[in-house]
């Protein structure tokens, strides 16, 4: 059987997720680079008709959108399942999950994180600080409302590592490494020692992207 196959770039915090979902369960897979901009060309817009990293294959079925990827990685492999039973602890995972897509994805990742690192490192621009500066409240919000969700699990839903933490974990590891993200993580302990916990995790250390 085919190994499944991840589209897009290592850096991407959605398409690190994808991969930590693969990698929770074990799984072989296949990364292939979509570099940024191509994923606004062919053959990218055939797996992705919004223009949107990752992409995903396994076995000729083709899927995006990150959340979608990884529910089908834990229902379709065996393994330590991903999402909790219990059905408070599951919604929990849901609105987390909900929270990056609608909130803390558009504010850490596409403004922040984009503006702060890609625009300067690999875009060759300057960042623009009117947009950073809008999005701050947005993502100190993400912050407040993550850490309060959590109360006093391990993981961010539960005391189990689930999809929520998987979703979360590559935005808040690179909104803590760059100066627009520290006083804002240093507020919440909580949520540093979270980060400081899943770092450990061999999920994490071998999907890790190479430093931009
Ligand atoms: N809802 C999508 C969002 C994916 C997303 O925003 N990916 C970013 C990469 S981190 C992207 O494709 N950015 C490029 C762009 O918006 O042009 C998902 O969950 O997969």
């Amino acid at each position: 059987m085919a190994h499944p196959i991840v589209y897009g770039p290592a850096m991407s915090s959605y398409v690190w997720s994808a991969r930590l979902a693969l990698a929770e369960k074990g799984v072989t897979h296949e990364l292939v680079d979509v570099p940024f901009g191509a994923h606004r060309e062919e053959p990218h817009l055939a797996r992705h008709p919004f223009a949107k990293l990752p992409a995903f294959e396994h076995d000729g079925f083709a899927l995006y959108e990150t959340q979608a990827i990884m529910r089908y990685v834990d229902e379709r492999f065996a393994g330590t399942p991903l999402q909790p039973e219990d059905v408070h602890e599951w919604s929990r995972m849901n609105q987390i999950i909900g929270i990056v897509d609608a909130y803390a994805g558009p504010s850490i990742a596409e403004t922040i994180l984009f503006n702060r690192v890609l625009v300067p490192r690999l875009l060759g621009g300057t960042p623009d600080e009117a947009a950073i500066a809008a999005a701050l409240p947005c993502a100190r919000l993400c912050l407040a409302e993550i850490d309060r969700l959590m109360e006093d699990h391990r993981f961010l839903a539960s005391d189990h590592v689930s999809l929520a933490d998987l979703m979360v974990i590559p935005l808040l590891y690179y909104f803590g490494n760059v100066s627009d993200g520290r006083a804002p993580m240093a507020e919440h302990p909580k949520l540093e020692n979270w980060v400081r916990h899943m770092e450990t995790r061999q999920s994490f250390q071998v999907t890790k992207p190479p430093p931009i």
